[in-house]
């Protein structure tokens, strides 16, 4: 018995077995959840079906989102499948690499603003749209990663960080949107975790230390506890909450000063 039996889940953003979505598969898999994962192009294809074959066989599915073709052709292969969608998870971020780098004034062009717009934030949009045929009308949630860079300026994080905020923005009127038709939206602000997606970025190993020794907790957070986190807010156990962001960051957004212990 799990708290997502019969529920059936769509999650993007899976790249490889450290990705956040794949913490957040596995822990939807244990509760009892049937999944469908997306995958950005034909390179990461084959990895994903193997993944796929560790949580219960799992579909896979082509999804990038830059194109609206793919993700309406996405959902429409979805539906020769299931009928129903009770979950979609977003874990999509993408900003030209040089742009996550230096001084933000300088380094942000206005191209690297609006991809990191387009693929970051839009995309909740695009895809909840896409879903919302499957997930009207019963219990069911959306839930997109975002970071503590949406709310305070972060070394090397800049364009992004506008991206974040654009995309939390988006969780809260997707709620208000959505909410009529019983479907939930909330997002969760993760602690850094080295993903891909962090691989290559400048002092992340830096980044991990100062949130070990100033975190509450004296530690970094994994996939899993951001999965488990996931796996509540999408579950019927969270149904009295839509529109939220839940940070899952071993606390470490809610210091002020630290280094004055004894
Ligand atoms: P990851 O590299 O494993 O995942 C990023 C995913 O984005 C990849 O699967 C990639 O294929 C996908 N993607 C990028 N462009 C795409 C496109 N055009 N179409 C479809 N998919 C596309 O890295 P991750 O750290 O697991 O990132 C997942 C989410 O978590 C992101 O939203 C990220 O901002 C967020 N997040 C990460 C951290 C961290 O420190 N790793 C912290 C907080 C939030
Ligand atoms: O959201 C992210 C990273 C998203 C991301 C990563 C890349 C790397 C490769 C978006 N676009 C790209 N483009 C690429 O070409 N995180 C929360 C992880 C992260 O990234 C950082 C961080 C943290 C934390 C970048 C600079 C500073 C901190």
């Amino acid at each position: 018995m799990g708290f997502l039996d019969g529920k059936k889940a769509f999650i993007t953003g899976v790249a490889s077995n450290r990705s956040i979505a794949w913490g957040i598969a596995e822990c939807m898999h244990e509760q009892g959840a049937e999944l469908a994962l997306t995958y950005q192009n034909e390179k990461l294809k084959s990895r994903i079906d193997r993944l796929a074959e560790a949580c219960g066989g799992a579909l896979t599915l082509p999804c990038d989102v830059a194109e609206e073709a793919q993700v309406e052709a996405a959902f429409a292969r979805l539906g020769e499948h299931w009928s129903e969608l009770d979950i979609l998870v977003h874990c999509i971020a993408y900003a030209p690499r040089e742009a996550l780098d230096g001084d933000f004034c300088e380094n942000t062009s206005r191209e690297a603003f609006t991809t990191a717009h387009d693929i970051s934030s839009y995309s909740l949009t695009s895809l909840a749209r896409a879903a919302r045929p499957m997930m009207r009308g019963h219990p069911s949630a959306v839930l997109a990663l975002t970071y503590l860079g949406s709310m305070r300026s972060m070394p090397n994080y800049n364009v992004m960080g506008l991206a974040k905020a654009s995309l939390e923005a988006n969780v809260r009127y997707l709620a208000y949107s959505l909410g009529p038709e019983q479907i939930r939206v909330n997002g969760i602000s993760a602690g850094p975790i080295r993903t891909l997606a962090a691989a290559g970025i400048g002092n992340f190993r830096m980044m991990l230390d100062h949130v070990e020794k100033n975190a509450p907790l004296r530690r970094n957070v994994t996939p899993r506890d951001v999965g488990h986190a996931g796996a509540f807010l999408c579950s019927d156990l969270a149904g009295g909450i839509t529109g939220e962001i839940t940070y899952v960051d071993a606390g470490y957004s809610t210091v002020g000063m630290t280094g004055f212990d004894a």
